[in-house]
């Protein structure tokens, strides 16, 4: 079964794809898995590499090929989901790669990726791929079926050369471990939905000669709220050089 699956998603074009077993999941900060699927046995994990577009100046271009890749990823999630079900009878609860979710998600891809063997945690917080390197992006499916699980990696991919925290803009990573969400989010997500509170705040103070002038600025916060997060930055994500092939 496991080689079925795995041939399967591989078929669809996925990058790799690791398997876990529920209890290895460990998570510190997210609920357990069984306590909103009580008959979770495996966790599936899927891995698509960044293309280098996230390498361009300009921070519109390289979301949008951030954008290309997360409609692949949700597409493909489906179909898997559905090949499950058909397949091997098998209950299913796709993760979000990133929406819909509260503050956190309700599962964590990247501790669900070092479950499935799919690599460890480096110095900026994220995952590191034996090939991609940190230039790597996952979701996953939680299901009933009990799959073999993958060998973890036990190697530690991350040589310690600082160039994520130095180069982070927000100094969000300075303190070992942690990610400073709210010194991120202000520079990685300039039109997030904190934002564009404060810009209707001014909005609505606003003459209508002023108004006019909002109109232009506005426009990143319609675009941001109506498809998704529009990240403005990538620096810990492509400029790692643990385990980069390009
Ligand atoms: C919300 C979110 C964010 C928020 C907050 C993230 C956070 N809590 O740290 C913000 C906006 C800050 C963010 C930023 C980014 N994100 Co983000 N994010 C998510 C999302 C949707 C949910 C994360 C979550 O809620 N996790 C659960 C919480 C509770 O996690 P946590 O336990 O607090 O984990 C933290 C600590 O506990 C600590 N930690 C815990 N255990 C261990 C163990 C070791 C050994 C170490 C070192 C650290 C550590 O590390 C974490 C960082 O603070 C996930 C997708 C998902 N469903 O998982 C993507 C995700 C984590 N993001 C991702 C990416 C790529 C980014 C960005 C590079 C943005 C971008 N341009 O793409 C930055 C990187 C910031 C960074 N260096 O940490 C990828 C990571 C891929 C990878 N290779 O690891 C994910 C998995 C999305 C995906 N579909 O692949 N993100
Ligand atoms: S995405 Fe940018 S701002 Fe956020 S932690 Fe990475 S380098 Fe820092
Ligand atoms: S940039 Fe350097 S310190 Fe940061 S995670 Fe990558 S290898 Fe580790």
């Amino acid at each position: 079964m496991k080689e079925q699956i795995r041939n399967y998603i591989k078929s669809r074009g996925v990058d790799d794809v690791g398997f876990a077993s529920v209890s290895e999941y460990l998570s510190p900060n997210t609920p357990k898995i069984e306590s909103f699927f009580p008959r979770a046995k495996s966790i599936i994990v899927m891995a698509y590499k960044e293309l280098t577009t996230c390498e361009s100046s300009d921070p519109q271009l390289a979301m949008n090929g951030r954008l290309d890749k997360k409609e692949v990823m949700r597409s493909d999630a489906y179909k898997i989901c559905h090949y499950l079900e058909e397949e091997f009878n098998a209950k299913i609860l796709s993760i979000p790669e990133s929406f819909p979710r509260g503050g956190t998600s309700a599962v964590s891809l990247r501790h669900a990726a070092v479950a499935a063997g799919l690599g460890t945690f480096g110095r900026h917080n994220l995952v590191i791929h034996p090939k991609f390197g940190t230039r790597v992006t996952f979701t996953a499916i939680v299901t009933n079926l009990e799959i073999e699980p993958d060998d973890k990696i036990e190697n530690r991919f991350c040589n310690d050369c600082n160039i994520c925290v130095k180069s982070c803009p927000a100094k969000a990573l300075d303190e070992e471990g942690k990610t400073d969400v709210r010194k991120c989010m202000t520079v990685s997500q300039p039109f997030s939905f904190v934002s564009y509170l404060s810009f209707l705040d001014k909005y609505v103070e606003a003459s209508k000669e002023e108004r006019q002038a909002m109109t232009m600025e506005f426009f990143p916060y319609y675009q941001a709220t109506a498809y998704t997060t529009q990240y403005y930055c990538f620096n810990c994500l492509k400029l790692c050089p643990a385990c980069r092939s390009i």
